[in-house]
């Protein structure tokens, strides 16, 4: 390590350089010691195909009783995920080689409360988690936990219907309180809900609200994600009750927007995208108040959400103390987007951006737009930012043992040198944790080919192969950028 590169680099000295997976696309054993279905196990795998994308983003009462009833574990490769439940000490350990000082993943509830009647959490499952974040300390990481990542416990839709059901608050915090308790003094950073934002658009997922196509379920979505934003503050008050340490960061999957053309109908059509998809929950849960435009929505399209003046007291009393944001591709918006060539973005189809290359899956890819947002999120919120997720899918292929990902790295350094034009810029950023450092399921697809991680698994879309782990080329450069602390990119 060259000293002179350390000292230039503009990343602050004690900067959090991380990578993030979630538990259901890694930890596989869906039905080991206890565990029982979540959300995500009713995924079927896909390929890029428009429409079955676009039914999966559509989960109906149907679909996951027919997911229920098929036990096949090929179909549904987020039930299998890389083994994490059983590999990962080594996978923790090879994670750590690359210099991380923080490594974010998530517990999952299905686990922890295989049922609703469970007063007594899984000790099995809390095992599990005990000795992952051992792991994790013991190589010198920092645990920063997602409580909730796209894998609501099945029991839950079953018997209350989803997020919109305030039950559901009250069985989250419950959660929230074993977690809080049990790892304090050991794990300090939380993020109560992965992208929360993402629920207008992935209701299933997130919500639990299963598919139909009503106005009531339009309705029901805005009620749940009530209940998410009431359940995070409640969650944020309980963490720094339990431990004052404790910081509590709310996440949102970044929508970059650009107007297509600066006609004034395109510009005034992005600015709203941008405040429903991007700021509409952050300005909940860091101004702590349902901002003007979304409940003007919620006038307009006749939704009526029960938000007790309490529930608002609460939500003002315990806003967040960090910004998380996932950001992988910008978006083009326009007033009218009849013929217009569109492509996708994460859980959307966008207009497509002429001056953008684009993964293979559609997601454009978009360096300058990390430094756009970042600018953004901190002037309207100034707060501390963790950019959570960032990275590349691509369809690796493993020769001789290795893989040649340069366009990884050139799409990983692009993005790191916008995140140092941010920190020029003045933007508190704290921490940059990529997607993913190990391969795992595709959240959106179900596939496994469609990898992001520094290290390559050996495993196929139906779970084949030797499950071996490879180092990519990735992997020593992103082990380079953390020993210069961002100074040789
Ligand atoms: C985010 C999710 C992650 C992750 C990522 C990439 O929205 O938080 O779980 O998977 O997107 O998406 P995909 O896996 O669909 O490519």
């Amino acid at each position: 390590m060259k000293k002179d590169k350390v000292i230039n680099s503009i990343f602050p000295k004690n900067f959090l350089w991380g990578g993030s997976i979630a538990a259901c696309q890694s930890e596989g054993a869906w039905k080991e010691d206890g565990k029982t279905m979540t959300i995500s196990e009713a995924f079927h795998s896909i390929d890029g195909s428009k429409e079955k994308r676009r039914r999966q983003m559509m989960i109906t009462k149907d679909m996951l009783d027919e997911a229920k009833k098929d036990q096949d574990i090929r179909n549904y490769p987020k039930r299998i995920g890389i083994d994490f439940y059983h590999t990962y000490k080594e996978d923790i350990k090879l994670i750590a080689e690359t210099g991380m000082n923080l490594f974010r993943f998530s517990i999952a509830w299905a686990r922890v409360f295989p049922n609703i009647d469970c007063k007594n959490p899984n000790e099995k499952a809390l095992e599990f988690y005990d000795k992952v974040i051992e792991e994790c300390l013991k190589n010198n990481m920092e645990p920063l936990v997602t409580i909730s990542h796209f894998d609501l416990p099945v029991y839950i839709i079953d018997e209350l219907g989803g997020w919109d059901n305030r039950k559901v608050i009250d069985l989250f915090l419950n959660f929230c309180d074993v977690l809080f308790k049990r790892y304090k003094g050991k794990v300090r950073y939380w993020i109560p809900f992965n992208e929360i934002n993402m629920s207008v658009k992935a209701a299933q997922k997130t919500l639990g609200i299963l598919y139909e196509d009503s106005h009531e379920y339009k309705e029901r979505i805005f009620q749940a994600l009530h209940n998410q934003y009431l359940a995070s503050a409640l969650a944020t008050k309980k963490a720094h009750e339990i431990d004052e340490n404790n910081q509590i960061g709310a996440m949102i999957g970044a929508f970059v927007a650009y107007p297509l053309t600066p006609k004034p109908e395109d510009v005034l059509a992005t600015m709203n995208e941008e405040l429903q998809r991007n700021f509409y929950s952050l300005d909940v849960l860091s101004k702590g108040e349902y901002p003007y435009y979304i409940l003007n929505y919620f006038r307009k399209n006749h939704f009526i959400i029960q938000m007790a003046e309490e529930d608002l007291k609460i939500i003002k009393e315990n806003c967040c103390d960090f910004i998380g944001t996932s950001y992988y591709s910008s978006s083009v918006f326009a007033a009218n987007t009849d013929g217009l060539e569109l492509t996708s973005a994460n859980v959307s189809l966008v207009v497509k951006n002429p001056y953008l290359e684009s993964s293979e899956w559609g997601w454009q890819i978009d360096p300058i737009g990390m430094r756009y947002l970042l600018n953004k999120l901190y002037d309207r919120y100034k707060k501390p930012l963790f950019i959570l997720e960032n990275g590349l899918g691509y369809k690796d292929v493993l020769f001789d043992g290795k893989i040649h990902d340069t366009y990884r790295i050139d799409y990983l350094k692009k993005h790191i040198i916008e995140v140092k034009n941010a920190i020029e810029d003045g933007v508190d950023v704290r921490c940059y944790a990529l997607w993913s450092p190990i391969d795992l399921i595709s959240s959106g697809t179900s596939e496994m080919s469609k990898r992001y991680g520094l290290i390559y698994v050996d495993q196929d879309n139906i779970g084949g192969g030797s499950k071996k782990r490879y180092k990519k080329d990735s992997f020593l450069w992103y082990k380079r950028v953390i020993e210069t602390n961002g100074g040789l990119l």
